[in-house]
């Protein structure tokens, strides 16, 4: 008999698969706008860093265009960015912070 007969000979192996949710990345972007001193606020606000971290994060995202400020699950990533769009319309600055998925 062929191997083609019967399912004898198929042997489906399962790999005990533990379901991690994916990680979203928070991102600031640069503007010519938004006072620096407002950036470091939103990032010691929201974002728990202290000040020292706050500053260095800011600046990287003034000489690079954008920088990562954090990683988070999808719901929790959703409410930062939009408690910084929300701070920043707010005070009329148009600070822009998205989210984007990690690989
Ligand atoms: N480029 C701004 C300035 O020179 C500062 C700035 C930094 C703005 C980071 C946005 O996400 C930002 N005032």
């Amino acid at each position: 008999k062929g191997d083609d007969e019967g399912d004898s000979s198929v042997i489906t192996e399962t790999k005990p698969k533990t379901k991690r949710p994916p990680l979203y990345k928070v991102m600031l972007l640069n503007d010519d706008y938004t006072p620096m001193e407002f950036v470091v606020l939103v990032l010691e606000r929201f974002f728990g860093l202290n000040h020292a971290q706050a500053f260095e994060i800011m600046l990287t995202v003034h000489k690079k265009g954008l920088a990562v400020v954090g990683v988070f699950s999808h719901e929790i990533a959703e409410t930062k960015v939009a408690q910084v769009m929300d701070f920043a319309r707010r005070h009329q600055h148009p600070l822009q912070c998205t989210m984007e998925k990690e690989d």
